[in-house]
């Protein structure tokens, strides 16, 4: 049986990137057959968030989103990392066969470092929780985005270096990412750069209204005049819109642009067409979310269940490796 497994740090409400990169993914995974486990990457975004009262909240925005967007619950294991302690000790013993020179070739805390983050010691072996939290749970499938990607090859380093050292312990497992095309891969954010919360250059997938308008509003655009044909590849908002629109009607923007002239739209029509298109993707999954909003003792039942079946698993892993390196 193919074991799934993937999880999202609660650093922020999730954005369209985490939405078509992730957790869409994760959805419709859990309706195959297999084994399905998505967690909350709770001691993750200690990296990152240090307000208890934040953190708490944002975890709970997460683990109603998965519900909200449909996760089955009958198939899918749901839980907050922090309650599978198993982890960390994986992580530990993880840590002592991964050398620095593989964490310091890590992309994503390169870019962070030279986005002015300044890194702790956690943000440096992030992979390595990264990698316990995978190779816990037997997993085969890791369907995450693009900038994921190394990570997980880590991920696949690490068990293999373990394996090597003391014994077959630990499966490999392969990332997988969403079909479709580079644009769900890696969505672009409001300012260019790959969407991420830590950037604040993202849009919340169930934000509406005003708020949605101004955030809309923030995607970077040019000063060339509407009546200039563009390639549409050379417009940002054209691949957002491209996360919303179907074909036909994605070509027909394209070919109203291309042609440029008094047809052509604007960079305001482009942007009011998005905005429709982002509530109307999300208004079902908004109604649910605010009905769950309203039953936080189903919530904690739900995040109960899970972390008892996710403990078991991760609790199985780690004794094995405990005993592969005479801890036991
Ligand atoms: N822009 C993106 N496009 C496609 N997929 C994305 N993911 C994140 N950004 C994009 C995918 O979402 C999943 C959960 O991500 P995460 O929250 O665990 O961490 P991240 O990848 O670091 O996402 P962020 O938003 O950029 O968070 P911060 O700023 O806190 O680091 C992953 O599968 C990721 O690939």
């Amino acid at each position: 049986m193919t074991t799934y497994l993937s999880g999202i740090q609660p650093t922020g409400r999730p954005h369209l990137g985490n939405y078509f990169g992730a957790l869409r993914q994760h959805v419709e995974a859990a309706r195959t057959d297999g084994e399905h486990f998505y967690f909350i990457a709770d001691y993750h975004s200690l990296t990152s968030i240090h307000d208890p009262v934040v953190l708490r909240e944002l975890v709970r925005e997460v683990a109603v989103t998965y519900i909200a967007l449909g996760l089955d619950l009958e198939r899918a294991v749901l839980f907050r990392q922090s309650d599978v302690p198993e982890v960390t000790e994986l992580t530990w013993m993880l840590s002592c066969v991964t050398g620095m020179g593989l964490l310091e070739r890590a992309h994503s805390f390169k870019d962070k470092v030279a986005n002015g983050i300044k890194p702790s010691v956690g943000l440096f072996t992030y992979p390595i929780l990264m990698a316990a939290d995978i190779l816990a749970y037997d997993t085969d499938r890791v369907p995450v985005g693009k900038d994921q990607v190394q990570h997980l090859e880590m991920a696949q380093d690490m068990g293999g270096y373990f394996n090597g050292r003391y014994g077959e312990v630990f499966k490999r497992p392969e990332a997988v990412l969403a079909a479709g095309g580079e644009h769900l891969q890696r969505v672009i954010g409001l300012d260019g750069r790959k969407m991420s919360k830590s950037y604040d250059n993202g849009i919340w997938i169930f934000e509406t209204g005003k708020a949605l308008k101004k955030r809309v509003n923030r995607v970077v655009t040019d000063s060339r005049p509407p009546e200039e044909p563009k390639e549409p590849e050379s417009v940002v908002l054209m691949d957002l819109m491209k996360l919303f629109l179907d074909d036909a009607e994605f070509e027909q923007w394209s070919a109203r642009l291309r042609a440029g002239g008094e047809g052509a739209p604007g960079y305001g029509h482009l942007k009011a067409r998005l905005t429709e298109g982002i509530e109307e993707h999300f208004a079902e999954a908004r109604a649910r979310r605010d009905e769950l909003l309203g039953d936080p003792a189903e919530l904690d039942r739900i995040l109960a269940a899970g972390a008892a079946k996710a403990r078991a698993r991760a609790a199985a892993t780690r004794d094995r490796a405990l005993a592969a390196c005479g801890l036991r």
